[in-house]
């Protein structure tokens, strides 16, 4: 007796994680699980912009939606607050269709989860290299890009959020990371991830539960891939696994899940071009929800 593994000297308590997998913990200092997708050599000039439109089968359901790929993310894509900067200081909530208008995007959607009863910004949002929100290191599926162009995807402390040397331009927060290095990676997310991020309900009902879907990610090309698909939570759309599925045919590589449900929203040149699941005032027609961040992709 006495012999103990290394990786009992490092993690101090390597199996416990799994007993509980609700536990936003904060975690301030040291690396977290992550990868990094290093940029083109000779840097990409072009800011070519591809948007599809997709009506598919998921099961037996017909979804609609749109996959988005952006060449040069570093030059083409923004994080934005809600209605602007200092939105999220505000707590402001704002349509992404005003969003976007605003900041001159050619296509944006919904981005980060938010307090629905306070408006708050949750997680962590760098908008065009100023640090608005922060977790405080609870740990949730994290989508960057660094100053040089590198493309970061999963888990970060918030000593490396803050990184100075290579440090964040565009950041922001989802909850499940749905594409680890080309695999499915939702059953590890939802042993690691702050639950209390998302309130659809319990962590597996807000996997497996069909509704309208959002996710950021990026292929083995480097492209940058934002994805849409309308829904109604437990009346249409699509789960986390169909999602990932779907992107991993897309040639993705890492994916983070963004806010769906009424949230998820698609603008393309300033006009909604998607199917929210919002009721209006008027019982009788559709309305895109005030949300917080918005992922705009816009003039390099
Ligand atoms: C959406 C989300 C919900 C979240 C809220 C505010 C889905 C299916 O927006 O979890 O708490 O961010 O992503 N629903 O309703």
């Amino acid at each position: 007796a006495g012999a103990s593994r290394d990786d009992d000297l490092l993690l101090p308590y390597p199996r416990a994680r799994a007993r509980f997998p609700r536990d936003c913990t904060r975690v301030r200092t040291g690396g977290r699980e992550h990868e990094s997708w290093p940029p083109p050599p000779g840097a990409p000039g072009a800011g070519d912009v591809a948007v599809h439109t997709f009506v598919s089968h998921f099961g037996d359901r017909a979804v609609a939606g749109h996959l988005t790929r952006v060449v040069a993310p570093l030059r083409a894509l923004s994080v934005l607050e809600p209605g602007g900067p200092g939105g999220c200081a505000a707590k402001r909530r704002a349509t992404v269709e005003e969003t976007a208008r605003a900041a001159g995007c050619r296509a944006a959607q919904n981005g980060g989860f938010f307090r629905m009863s306070t408006g708050e910004c949750l997680g962590n949002v760098v908008s065009d290299g100023r640090l608005v929100s922060s977790s405080g290191g609870l740990q949730n599926a994290q989508f960057g890009i660094r100053r040089d162009g590198t493309l970061v995807t999963g888990y970060l402390s918030e000593e490396e959020v803050l990184d100075t040397e290579n440090p964040f331009v565009q950041l922001l927060s989802g909850v499940v990371w749905l594409i680890r290095n080309g695999s499915v990676y939702i059953n590890e997310s939802q042993a690691t991830e702050c639950d209390e991020t998302q309130e659809t309900g319990s962590f597996s009902k807000f996997v497996n539960v069909i509704s309208a879907r959002t996710a950021v990610g990026h292929d083995r090309k480097g492209q940058l891939v934002l994805f849409h698909a309308d829904g109604q939570t437990e009346q249409r759309g699509i789960n986390l696994w169909e999602m990932a599925e779907f992107l991993l045919k897309q040639d993705v590589v890492n994916a983070i899940n963004l806010d769906g449900g009424g949230s998820a929203t698609f603008v393309l040149n300033g006009t909604l071009a998607s199917y929210p699941s919002d009721h209006c005032q008027d019982n009788m027609w559709r309305c895109p929800r005030r949300v917080s961040t918005v992922v705009c992709v816009h003039e390099p």
